[in-house]
């Protein structure tokens, strides 16, 4: 071995035993075999060589290289292993069994209003019914009266599926299924169809601080013997100041939804800005929060509930609106946006 070769190889033994991070690794490759490195000025040598000699060394060179190049792999290899070892050993220890930290995590804000609403009415005798999101062209418009090409389909502007079904509109969706669910005990034992069904909705809506194109809705329906629109604005109301723990402002104004007649919009003074006017509310100091009515005879017939002996109210509640009022939500668009920042300031009733 020429006298060049052992020196550099000992200059890299040393230099190597002394690397204590990737960035030094880095830089004795650089040294020695790079473009300008020790190992290729040795071979810029074997220039002046005879052909003889130039074949033993480049050999040589060539060894060297290769031993060269395999031990910084290797140092690389044990000094990453090391740096591992040293971030397990930097980590704070767990223990698996420990029960989960629950102050790391907190309901949803309309998940927060939706319990609030479902307790107020359960202990109002209501039942609580889950229903699907994906239902029928039936389900969503015509058992609630309004028959393919109605005009009022246009206020919904809806998601089709290719296989006929849709994304529901509304959680009034569910209504024809609850009446045929309760309506053998309302007849035969005269026990009140009374039952509340949250629900996500879709539409196919322009965004803006109090529209989003998936928000939810609360439906809630009461048949009976009697039943009349006083009904309806006593449970409304027991609502509302159950909710928002005062009174609030509300106003009731004729609305219309062909499944329900008389029907009415009820609003709520934006709590946001007070009634002044503000871009959660439009400007217009009301936020349209729960429309409401008696239920159609045609629908009521729709779920085998005869419309002369019984009648109903029905409503259908903005929840995520509801939940934007309770908590001074500015901009519907930020309970949808998953953003922690937002989410995590609702830590209480968990
Ligand atoms: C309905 O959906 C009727 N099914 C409600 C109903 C039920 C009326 C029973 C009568 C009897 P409307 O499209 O207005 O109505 O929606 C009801 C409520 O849902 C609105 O007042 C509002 O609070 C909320 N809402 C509707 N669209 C959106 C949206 N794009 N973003 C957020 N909330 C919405």
């Amino acid at each position: 071995m020429s006298q060049n070769i052992a020196e550099l190889k000992q200059e890299f033994a040393a230099k190597l035993a002394a690397a204590d991070s990737m960035q030094t690794l880095e830089e004795i490759r650089v040294d020695f075999l790079g473009k300008k490195g020790s190992v290729t000025e040795l071979l810029k040598s074997m220039k002046d060589m005879s052909p003889e000699e130039k074949k033993t060394f480049g050999q040589e060179v060539n060894v060297l290289k290769n031993e060269l190049a395999q031990a910084i792999t290797e140092k690389g290899e044990e000094l990453r292993r090391a740096e591992l070892e040293r971030e397990v050993a930097s980590m704070p220890e767990f223990d698996v069994s420990m029960p989960a930290d629950l102050d790391r995590g907190s309901f949803h804000p309309i998940t927060l209003v939706q319990r609030e609403c479902e307790t107020i009415f359960k202990s109002m005798g209501f039942h609580v019914e889950d229903y699907a999101e994906i239902v029928s062209d039936y389900e969503c418009f015509e058992a609630l009266n309004i028959p393919k090409h109605h005009p009022a389909r246009d206020m919904q502007d809806t998601y089709y599926l290719t296989n006929g079904q849709l994304l529901k509109t509304h959680t009034s969706a569910a209504q024809n299924a609850i009446y045929k669910k309760y309506r053998d005990d309302l007849v035969n034992n005269g026990v009140p169809i009374k039952a509340i069904f949250p629900g996500r909705c879709f539409r196919n809506e322009a965004t803006d601080a109090c529209h989003e194109n998936t928000f939810f809705q609360m439906e809630g329906v009461m048949v009976d013997k009697n039943i009349s629109i006083s009904n309806l604005i006593f449970f409304m109301k027991t609502m509302l100041s159950e909710v928002f723990k005062r009174d609030v402002k509300v106003r009731l104004r004729p609305g219309f939804f062909p499944f329900v007649e008389p029907g009415f919009e009820l609003d709520i003074s934006c709590a946001i800005c007070g009634g002044e006017g503000c871009p959660s509310c439009k400007h217009s100091g009301w936020l349209e929060l729960c429309p409401c009515g008696m239920i159609h005879p045609e629908v009521l017939k729709a779920g085998g509930i005869d419309p002369e002996e019984y009648t109903g109210f029905a409503f259908g509640l903005g929840l995520t609106r509801l939940a934007m009022m309770r908590y001074g939500v500015k901009d519907i668009r930020d309970l949808n946006s998953g953003s922690l920042k937002v989410l995590s300031q609702f830590k209480e009733d968990k």
